[in-house]
Order: structure tokens, then sequence, then C-alpha cells
């Protein structure tokens, strides 16, 4: 079986069923990306279902639905399906900036989304992630990660007509879509979910249903709790059903059984429908939790990798264009495999969030020291060439510690009491703290305390502002700058999260919502404020200094082709343990990134600079200035220099 002959045949079968319509140069596509992309699809699908005993059934029903999008997927991405593959590495260049909102608080609906292209273009965005959009459960909804109706956008925002009118107006404007796909679980409203409610076994089996707790209990005791305040424990008791449901996050968030053949078949359906939308980003979430094995904690087990390279390698013969981006929130360790390796290497998720990035900075601002950050980065294996990282330094969701014990005890510090110290800081706690956010779900039995908070909040805006500290003021606004230079330099796609252009504060005003009230993370999730934004030309207010600033760094990310994602990153001792040091390395030339974390003026010597590489005159990417041959290098509060020998400009 699944031979090579059995392949031909079924794509004679195809072509007389779904392909039929097509011209037969598109069909005759279709079976050279199959026959290309054949060993990527087998491969995984062997490990997820091959013990089936309808294995073949299945692989045959894969087949028919990506051949089946394919004949649906409209001329314009077909087009750009072919300029994608002539420019691969298009995701990874140095032009490219995210820009993460919700639709609603930024602009409304979609249709207002399109009218603040503009905007968007005067940032420098290439890359817009709408936050979910697809309709949810009523509130609470998790923030739209409770999806009712994944073939439907959000009534509030718009219809999926908007959806792909708005996809084409963003790529004329050289900007890609990026939307969520809840792929982990369903809201209980889903019509899934409420036939398997109502008893019918076909859709109980899309879930992880039990009769009683003897399974849960079980599992239970491998299992990490998501929301330990809100929502603890993983599974819920329906008496409708009399069934106990798996419930890793919320009780409204019932986990898919993707054991089940049929629950992969409607995810790779769905995925394919969004990518003909003109989606050209899937931003899949919870990936770690898409399989469960009992006596594990059910997290980043090997399957879900090769759910994730099914996923792939089946819409690549569909629909190449598109991009998979993980969410897998975990330490070091289990993070750099949703990017492939192993036989995997480039053939799993193109990009993924790189989460410890996102904490080491917040470790070192709070620190004053970059230790950690240097060695736990450095530690961290390459990955593919093909792949990027998406850095960021706020997202919607809370700061969780991903420092492991083994890194904090290498540069001395005890990795339970520096955790319990970032949460103290930012939470406000701490003595002296610049910041202020609050404590997110504290957990009693591993003491684990997560963070919420804005950037400019938790960077000490709100304080200073609140104090009519001045000084303050400008070190807040330093410190913003500073995260968004190191996530524009580290490489891969940066993506700054609505408001943190302007500075926002924290909202308290979620505090009101009923809906919402239980939740802190509203307080990191504004509206935006278009009457702020209206002074960000204005460069004697915070906002324009701020806002001006980062367009500053936009505009020197993608003038500096070097940093290009392919181009290696390595963090350096600097000689200065306040000042972080980021080697980027690779054909296209070098760039030594230096970051000072203190509120003083640091000094690294000129020799260091000389044991790695960089002698003579620099230029300094971010200012166009040049440093001279001799002095040590001098760096203000919260400085940070881009720097390249004069020659390597010449040369590109
Ligand atoms: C994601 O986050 C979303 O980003 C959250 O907003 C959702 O609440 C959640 O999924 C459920 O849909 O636990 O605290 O390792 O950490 O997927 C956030 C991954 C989360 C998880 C991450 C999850």
């Amino acid at each position: 079986m699944t031979t090579d002959s059995w392949l031909f045949q079924q794509v004679d079968l195809l072509i007389q069923g779904p392909l039929r319509l097509l011209d037969p140069f598109e069909q005759a596509i279709f079976r050279a990306r199959l026959e290309e992309h054949w060993s990527d699809v087998i491969r995984p699908l062997r490990h997820l279902y091959g013990q089936h005993p309808d294995f073949e059934t299945w692989l045959v029903k894969f087949l028919h639905i990506i051949a089946q999008n394919y004949a649906h997927r409209p001329h314009d991405l077909r087009l750009l399906d072919i300029k994608r593959a002539a420019r691969p590495d298009w995701f990874q260049e140095s032009r490219m900036i995210g820009y993460v909102c919700y639709t609603d608080r930024f602009a409304d609906t979609l249709t207002g989304v399109r009218k603040k292209i503009p905007y968007l273009n005067e940032l420098g965005v290439t890359y817009l992630h709408l936050m979910p959009l697809l309709k949810p459960r009523p509130r609470p909804n998790d923030g739209g990660y409770a999806v009712a109706d994944y073939r439907q956008v959000d009534p509030r925002l718009g219809t999926m007509d908007d959806l792909s009118q708005l996809a084409v107006e963003l790529r004329q404007n050289g900007i890609s879509l990026c939307v969520d796909l809840v792929c982990n679980h369903t809201a209980k409203e889903h019509e899934w979910a409420q036939k398997a409610l109502a008893g019918d076994p076909v859709y109980q089996n899309y879930y992880f249903m039990f009769p009683d707790r003897t399974l849960p209990d079980q599992y239970e005791r491998t299992l990490r709790e998501i929301f330990p305040e809100s929502a603890p424990g993983s599974f819920t008791w329906y008496p409708e059903a009399e069934r106990w449901v798996w419930t890793t996050f919320h009780e409204y968030q019932w986990d898919l059984n993707y054991q089940n053949p049929a629950v992969f078949a409607e995810m790779l359906d769905i995925m394919l429908f969004l990518a003909n939308q003109g989606v050209e980003i899937l931003r899949l979430d919870a990936v770690a939790f898409m399989w469960k094995r009992m006596g594990t904690d059910c997290e980043n087990l090997p399957e879900a990798h090769y759910l994730l390279q099914a996923f792939r390698a089946l819409s690549r013969v569909a629909a190449p264009a598109l991009l998979l981006k993980a969410e897998a929130i975990v330490p070091p360790p289990q993070l750099v495999p949703y990017l492939g390796q192993g036989e995997a290497t480039n053939k799993e998720c193109e990009i993924a969030y790189h989460n410890v990035l996102m904490v080491m900075l917040w470790s070192a601002l709070a620190e004053r020291k970059v230790n950690l950050a240097t060695y736990a980065l450095g530690k961290m294996p390459r990955i593919p060439s093909g792949c990027a990282w998406v850095t960021y330094v706020r997202c919607h969701d809370d700061i969780g510690w991903a420092v492991t014990e083994e890194d904090a005890a290498a540069v001395g510090l005890n990795g339970f009491l520096h955790r319990a110290f970032l949460s103290d800081f930012y939470s406000g706690r701490f003595p002296h703290t610049f910041a202020r956010g609050a404590t997110f779900q504290f957990n009693p039995k591993t003491g684990d305390r997560r963070i919420s908070g804005t950037l400019a909040s938790l960077a000490g805006l709100e304080v200073a502002l609140e104090q009519k500290d001045w000084r303050a003021v400008d070190l807040a606004v330093r410190r913003i700058l500073l995260l968004h230079s190191m996530i524009f330099v580290y490489g891969g796609i940066p993506l700054i999260y609505m408001g943190d252009e302007l500075g926002l504060l924290n909202d308290y005003s979620y505090q009101d919502d009923p809906s919402r009230v239980g939740d802190n993370r509203w307080m990191h999730r504004p509206f935006m404020d278009w009457e702020r934004a209206g002074e960000r030309l204005d460069w004697q207010s915070v906002t324009g200094r701020i806002f001006q600033g980062l367009v500053r760094l936009v505009q020197a990310r993608k003038r500096t082709s070097v940093l290009h994602a392919e181009t290696a990153v390595t963090p350096v001792w600097t000689h200065n343990e306040h000042v972080l040091g980021l080697l980027r390395h690779g054909p296209r030339g070098r760039l030594l990134a230096l970051a000072n974390f203190t509120e003083h003026v640091q000094t690294v010597p000129r020799y260091r600079l000389l044991e790695l590489g960089f002698s003579g005159e620099l230029h300094n990417c971010l200012n166009g200035r040049l440093l001279d041959a001799w002095s040590d290098i001098q760096l203000e509060p919260y400085e940070s220099l881009w720097l390249v020998h004069p020659e390597q400009l010449h040369s590109a």
C-alpha cells in the first residue's frame, strides 16, 4: 500500500473527481507538488494513524480535501503561490515588520482596518496579525479563543467576504495577513460539541469524554494547570451528557481529539479554507497541547509535532504560499523543535514565537544584568535555515517566566527565587521597581506567578507619569525603545503589539466589565487611542518620542539586509555584565549589537570588540554615525548600537 503506483492511481481518481474542472496544466501542477511532498506527507501520517484499521481510507480522504481546496483556490492566490515559491525567504528578510491588534479595539470592524492601512504603512508594517476573529461563543470567550464556527467571521467584525477583501487590499499594500486558528480546542457551542453533548458517539469521539473520574484522575497526576485560579483542573463534568470532558483551558474550551483522524481531516479542511480566503499566515494556537498520553504532562509530545508536519506537507500541495506559525509558549528545550528538527528540518512550522527571548529581555531589564540572557539564549540550538522566529516584547497574554533551573544555576541564580523576583518586580511589589503590572494566575502548588501589564507600564512609564518625574519618563521611553531594538535585531519577524508604538498604559476598565473582570490580561489589551496617535509627529510629546523612535528602528532594520533571519545570532559576553552583546554572522555579513540594560552609562572595552573581529572604524546602523577606531565603546542609559564595518555597507 501507498506505493508510487498507488499514489498515481489516486491522483488519476482526483483528476476525474475534485480536480476535473481544472485546466490540465493546473492538474499537472497538483500532481507534481503531491509527488514532491509525498514522503513528507506520509511520514508523519504513518506515525499518527498508521495503526488505524482504515488508514488507507483516511489517506484518500486527506488527498480529497487538499484536491478540493486546490481546485477552489482563487487565481490571485495561485499567483501568490508562484511568487512565494520564487522567493521562499520572503518572510526572513529584514524588511519584515509585524503588527498585532484586535480588530474591534484597533478599528472597530474589518472594513475599519482597511481604512487604517495608511497608518500601518507609516509604521512600515508588512505583516498584520488580527487577533481571533472567527465566530466565537458569546462572552466570555477568552478573547475569541473559543470558536463556535471556523467558517464564519465574528458578525460584530464583518463577514468572510470582508476578510477576503481586506486580505487583497493588505497584499496590495505589501502586508501579509495573519489570522488565528484555534486548533487545540473548540467552544462548547461548536456544532461538533453540541452533537457530542446530545450523545452522538461520532462527535463524542471528536473530544475526550469520560463516564467517570477514573481516567481523568490518572491523567491529572501529571498535568499542569494552565489557569489554576480561574479554571482549575483539566476536566469538566457535563450532566447533560453524563461525561467528564477534557478542558485544558476554560470549561467552555473543549480539547479536540486528534487521535481521531476525522478531527485531523476537519482541521485540514478549515486550514485550507482560510488560506483560500487570502490568509497568508495561520497562527496555530496552543499547539503544545494537541496530543495526550497518560503519564506525561500532555505537552510537546512527538505526535503534536507530527500533526504540524502533516498539516504543513499537505498544505504545501494545496496552498504553498501559506505559512504556519507555532504558538507554543514553552521552555527553551521544548521550543526549538516546533521549527522542525532531524528529518523534519524545514518541514514543520516556518515560524514560531520566541517567548524565551521575550522573557530574557524582561529579566535583564529588572536585574540590570545580562548574564542569564547571554547564557540561556546562547545555549539554544540553531534553527533551520528556512525558518524564522517571531520576536516580540509584549503580546495579549501574560508573561510566564520560562527560566529553567539549569540555566539559572549556571549563572549563579536560584531558578525559583529568580522567577519570584521577576514576579515581584513586575507586579510592582519589589521596592523601588519602575514597573506597574499585576499577578496573573498564582498557583499555590508551585508558587508560580505570571504577569500582566502593557509594555509601557511594565517599563516604568505609568509610575513616572503619575509622579511627574521627567527623568523617570525619559528612562521609560528609552526602555521601550531598547526592547524594540532587541527584537528588531535578533532575527525573525519582530511584532509590534498595538498601542506599544504610542506607549499606551495599563487599561483598568476591564474591571467594570463582568465578562472580563476575572481575567486581568485585559489590562494589556487596551483600545487604540487615536487621539493619542494624533500626537505621534510631535517630538515634544512622550508619544512622539516613542513613535518616532520606533519608526527610526523600523527604517534601520529595513536598510540592514544582514539582519535576514538566515544570518545566525549568537549572544556574546561583552566583558560588562550590564551590556548584552548579540553577534549576527553569516554570508550576508556581520553585525554586533550592544545594548545597555541599565540607567547608567556603560563601557565595553575596545579589546573585546577586536576579539570579536570588529576592528577599525565602526558604523552604527541605528543613527548612521561612525565610531572611531580606538576608544572604548560608551553606551548611554539603555542605549543600543548596531555595529558593522563600514566596508560592509558599500559592498551591500
Ligand atoms: C493561548 O495561550 C492564547 O494565546 C491564549 O490567549 C488563550 O487563552 C489560550 O491559548 C487558550 O486558547 O496558556 O496563558 O504553551 O501557554 O497556548 C496562555 C502554550 C496559554 C500556552 C498558550 C496559551
